[in-house]
């Protein structure tokens, strides 16, 4: 079955008690039991629920995965999966991430004695070089936010692989629509669902993906025990947004690339980050691990602050907020916004400067969203 045919029938079959066509948001805390140890699949709705587990389901099969987990949050996804570990162990993590994963590797799971070792994620070597024994997680979003870099996903991999150390990596900024870690060697995948997932700014979720059975049942009884659990109509939310996820990624990507090209013919633009670029140093792997370059760009700005922040105040279409993945477009200012909690020489070494923008381009018509670029760079 094909992507979108997934994306509208797997998990959400017609309700088996009325026949609903479309899955119904099963809002209830608990589940009336027949007798003592007999119940129809459900007890509570922490521990799982009807609506969550049919975008469980759709997830698993999105992402060509065994098992699909939801949570209440990306960052709910991700505390989850770092309570596999114990204290001692280190991740080793690639270095541009979202700026609130690496507020909770730094300032929560340091606490525990959980260390993370940020590498230039650009290249595998550098992976490899900072495994130890003490190595139990390798951490990667690929394409980064906010600078748009790409790791190798097959041959971070292999090195995990070869070492024994489970690879995870963060699908929100392609979507699966562009691109399935797991089948190129990720052993879990995590999203927020907050973004293209869900797709219209309305809801706060995350899922983790995964093929293995042993860490599956670990994590389904963290997902239980910890409880960063979503509500039934945050699932179903998301549910109904993944349905139109494919239509909405092919013109994300359209308009994108057109954005893009704009941006880098812009004489107030210094440069322009984007995977479908061929002035982008990775577009080739871009193009072998991506089935398309997705809907995210970041630029830097001839200029100071001032006029930076003139830009990222001045646009009427692009709304000046936090969040990506929507219908609607967005622009951020990933130094003062996004990332504000990196701290300096982090931020410095990546290249998140103050005259950084972050753009999220949406589905509207491609012309108003370049017009509304170029009156606020004109402005
Ligand atoms: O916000 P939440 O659903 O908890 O997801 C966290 C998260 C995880 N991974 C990536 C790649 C993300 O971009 C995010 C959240 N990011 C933003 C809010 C942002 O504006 O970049």
């Amino acid at each position: 079955m094909e992507f979108e045919t997934k994306a509208i029938h797997i998990g959400q079959e017609p309700d088996p008690t009325t026949g609903a066509t479309i899955t119904p948001i099963y809002q209830t805390s608990t589940f009336t039991q027949d007798g003592l140890g007999k119940h129809k699949g459900y007890e509570y709705s922490r521990t799982g629920n009807p609506t969550r587990f049919a975008l469980e389901t759709a997830l698993a099969s999105l992402e060509n995965g065994k098992y699909g987990l939801c949570f209440a949050s990306g960052l709910a996804a991700t505390t989850t999966i770092l309570c596999l570990l114990k204290s001692g162990d280190e991740i080793v993590a690639g270095d541009d991430l979202y700026g609130g994963t690496i507020r909770l590797f730094n300032r929560v799971f340091s606490n525990f004695n959980i260390k993370t070792i940020y590498v230039d994620c650009k290249d595998p070597k550098n992976f490899e070089s900072a495994i130890t024994p003490k190595t139990k997680l390798i951490w990667l979003e690929t394409p980064t936010n906010p600078m748009l870099r790409l790791c190798d996903i097959k041959s971070i991999g292999g090195i995990a692989k070869q070492k024994k150390i489970m690879l995870c990596v963060d699908n929100t900024f392609a979507s699966p629509y562009f691109q399935q870690p797991l089948d190129l060697g990720a052993d879990m995948v995590v999203h927020s669902t907050t973004k293209y997932l869900g797709g219209h700014s309305d809801v706060v979720g995350g899922a983790i993906i995964l093929n293995d059975k042993d860490i599956y049942e670990k994590i389904k009884f963290y997902q239980n025990a910890i409880g960063g659990t979503p509500g039934p109509f945050d699932s179903w939310l998301v549910l109904r947004g993944i349905k139109t996820l494919a239509v909405r990624m092919k013109k994300h990507e359209e308009n994108a690339m057109k954005v893009a090209e704009f941006l880098e013919k812009h004489p107030k633009i210094k440069k322009v980050n984007y995977p479908g670029l061929k002035s982008h140093p990775q577009y080739e792997l871009a193009k072998k691990q991506m089935s398309g370059f997705g809907g995210m760009i970041s630029f830097e700005v001839n200029g100071d602050k001032e006029a930076t922040k003139k830009i990222v105040e001045s646009t009427e279409l692009f709304a000046l907020a936090e969040s990506l993945g929507g219908v609607e477009s967005l622009i951020n200012h990933p130094f003062t916004m996004t990332h504000v909690g990196v701290p300096a020489e982090h931020k410095a070494r990546l290249g998140i400067v103050e005259n950084l923008i972050r753009l999220s381009v949406g589905i509207e018509d491609t012309n108003d969203l370049i017009n509304d670029l170029k009156k606020a760079l004109e402005s």
